[in-house]
């Protein structure tokens, strides 16, 4: 497929969108492995049809190389650490690589213990969590994975941002289907879904935001400079309180208010750590495990079976369309694209 410009936007094949994403960050001095580490990411977003973890991203992680937030020649290393537990110093670089460094002593470690936990220090994390998490459900293994971000979220309750938009994912492997997955902010919406909004022009649904005054608003910008909300009120603030904890302090890393003070204006993508966590069935039940597993495939069947559907059903559906249909950019974000 050629890149074709529509009434709708810009059209462009899967491979077009990888390679505009190389080109785009080793133009920033983003070395070759970040870059493909980076770049699969940011395909698989626009393939899932997650415009907002798609190439839209590709304008923070360049400000995040431009202002220097970001260690473009990165070196994550394993560290030591207790059995069961793999820890990975990202050495300041994006998050994508220092996952593929610490996958396969997670998925040996869940394999030997029954239970591993990945911890990745010092990172800068702009992405979504379900390619980490499908990472692991190829394995078999089921899987747990949350951040902190910049404290951008008040706390049900209050008004001033505490919290980040903290996301919060989980996997469960189905033998004869895609893997249950879930994947999402525990703020009423992520952030660069308002980012999208903004740009658009359009106003955000009540109950995503406040102002800076603290006053419900449906302005994007407004929302934007002011806090967004949890979602489900004291439910959400408490998720997001536990993902402070443990994929901050308790992982020696920072919580959102501190990623932002390291920020220090600069408007790069969040910086701290990650905690991901895998389980293997089998260290729990041995050979019964296969057993167990398929008898939840009745759950599933009983979701799906009165019309409701399970989280990332859309998803999987917009990638058996666009790995043929390719995907469609909106104009002014790939002239902006264009223009890094
Ligand atoms: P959503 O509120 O859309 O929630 C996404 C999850 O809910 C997906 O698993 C989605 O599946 C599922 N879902 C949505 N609608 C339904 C429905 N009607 N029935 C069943 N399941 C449904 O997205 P968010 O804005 O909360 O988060 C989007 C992304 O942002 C996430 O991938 C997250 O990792 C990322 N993020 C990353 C941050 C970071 O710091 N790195 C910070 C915050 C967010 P489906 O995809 O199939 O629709
Ligand atoms: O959309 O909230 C968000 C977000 C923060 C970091 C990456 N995505």
């Amino acid at each position: 497929m050629v890149m074709k410009r529509t009434v709708d936007g810009v059209r462009l094949s899967l491979d077009e969108v990888r390679a505009l994403t190389t080109a785009t960050l080793l133009r920033h001095g983003l070395r070759a492995d970040h870059v493909a580490a980076v770049a699969e990411t940011i395909v698989a977003g626009e393939r899932d049809r997650c415009a907002a973890h798609g190439v839209y991203r590709l304008t923070n992680c360049v400000h995040s190389l431009k202002t220097g937030k970001v260690n473009p020649v990165a070196e994550p290393r394993l560290e030591p650490s207790a059995a069961g537990i793999v820890c990975v110093d990202a050495d300041g670089g994006f998050a994508q690589l220092a996952f593929r460094t610490g996958l396969p002593p997670l998925v040996e470690a869940a394999r030997a213990n029954g239970i591993a936990a990945l911890a990745i220090g010092r990172c800068v994390h702009f992405a979504a969590l379900w390619p980490e998490i499908e990472a692991l459900t190829a394995h078999g293994l089921v899987a747990i994975a949350c951040t902190p971000s910049h404290a951008w979220v008040a706390p049900a309750g209050g008004r001033i941002p505490v919290f980040g938009t903290n996301p919060l994912a989980f996997g469960w492997p189905r033998p004869e289907a895609d893997p249950f997955v879930f994947d999402f902010a525990t703020s009423a919406v992520a952030r660069g879904e308002i980012e999208l909004h903004r740009r658009a022009g359009k106003p955000i649904p009540e109950g995503w935001a406040v102002d800076r005054n603290g006053d419900p608003t449906t302005d994007a910008a407004a929302g934007l400079a002011g806090a967004l909300l949890t979602f489900g009120g004291h439910k959400g603030s408490a998720l997001s309180t536990m993902i402070e904890l443990i994929a901050g302090p308790m992982i020696g890393s920072l919580t959102s208010a501190e990623s932002l003070a390291h920020d220090a204006g600069a408007l790069a993508s969040p910086y701290g750590g990650e905690l991901v966590i895998a389980i293997d069935p089998a260290g729990i039940l041995g050979d019964a495990a296969a057993g167990h597993i398929a008898r939840a495939e009745a759950l599933f069947d009983a979701i799906e079976g009165q019309g409701a559907r399970l989280p990332s059903a859309r998803r999987f559906a917009a990638r058996r369309e666009t790995v043929h249909d390719g995907i469609v950019v909106p104009t002014e974000l790939y002239d902006a694209l264009l223009a890094l």
